[in-house]
């Protein structure tokens, strides 16, 4: 049995920054590491992390669709830790991936899934571990958008179409509705084409929680285009991992914005 007492119900503090940095038009940049080691050994993520903390980027989520080894997240977790100082938040593919070595957890459904699995439960098998394990809890809403890339394949995504915008704002609505705290827009790992800024703007001028925006997003431009049309963080992660030196200028004119 849980004891209410053991469990905080209240918005920890990575989520509150969230919130209050959204209310004040202030933009953040996330940074994702995939744990999987045949892309970036542990040296290769702590020298990246370490520049990134030196730029001001706001959480690292640590997650990716393919590999799903524990002793790879954890180390990927203390090769982060021992690197900088920013909070280190789990981007959970699967109920086995989990480590209480993280500062957070993103508690995803992914809403526009044709499989229940991605819905609700991937997540009723790691409810318990996750309310026990610590770790802040953020509820997030996940939407698919055209390419959708892996995460859209192995999620059995129906994605949104470009076009499809008043249906974006639909799952986005009804995201804030069921209680979600956060919306990710999210056009896959690699996208050739980022979440369209008539989209994010949609979705944005639907909702009053935090956009988050990511996929396909590797230059200073494309960011600035999503931030101004109310997305309220932008995640990048293949542009980290290829060459972190110029992803510098992409940070920067997020923080800067
Ligand atoms: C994927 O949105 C993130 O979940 C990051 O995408 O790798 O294309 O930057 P990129």
């Amino acid at each position: 049995m849980f004891g209410w007492n053991s469990f905080d119900l209240k918005i920890g503090n990575i989520e509150k920054k969230i919130h209050k940095s959204a209310r004040a038009g202030k933009k953040m940049h996330f940074a994702l590491i995939d744990p999987d080691m045949r892309k970036l050994s542990t040296e290769q993520i702590s020298q990246r992390c370490k520049k990134l903390g030196e730029w001001g980027t706001d959480a690292v989520l640590v997650g990716g669709s393919t590999h799903f080894r524990r002793n790879d997240v954890d180390a990927t977790i203390e090769a982060i830790r021992s690197a900088c100082s920013i909070p280190i938040v789990l981007y959970p593919s699967k109920p086995g991936a989990l480590s209480e070595k993280a500062d957070g957890i993103l508690f995803m459904s992914l809403l526009n899934s044709r499989d229940p699995w991605w819905i609700s439960e991937a997540q009723t098998k790691a409810a318990a571990w996750v309310k026990n394990s610590g770790l802040e809890v953020m509820p997030m809403a996940y939407l698919i958008v055209s390419p959708g890339m892996t995460v859209g394949r192995v999620g059995k995504a129906k994605l949104i179409k470009h076009k499809e915008i008043s249906r974006a704002v639909g799952y986005a609505i009804a995201a804030q509705l069921f209680g979600f705290r956060i919306v990710y827009l999210e056009a896959g790992s690699g996208a050739s084409k980022p979440v369209p800024v008539e989209m994010v703007r949609a979705v944005k001028n639907s909702l009053d929680v935090p956009l988050i925006v990511g996929g396909g997003i590797r230059d200073a431009q494309t960011a600035r285009e999503r931030l101004e049309a109310g997305a309220d963080i932008i995640v990048t992660g293949t542009a980290i991992e290829n060459d972190i030196q110029k992803h510098e200028a992409v940070v920067r004119a997020i923080k800067g914005f």
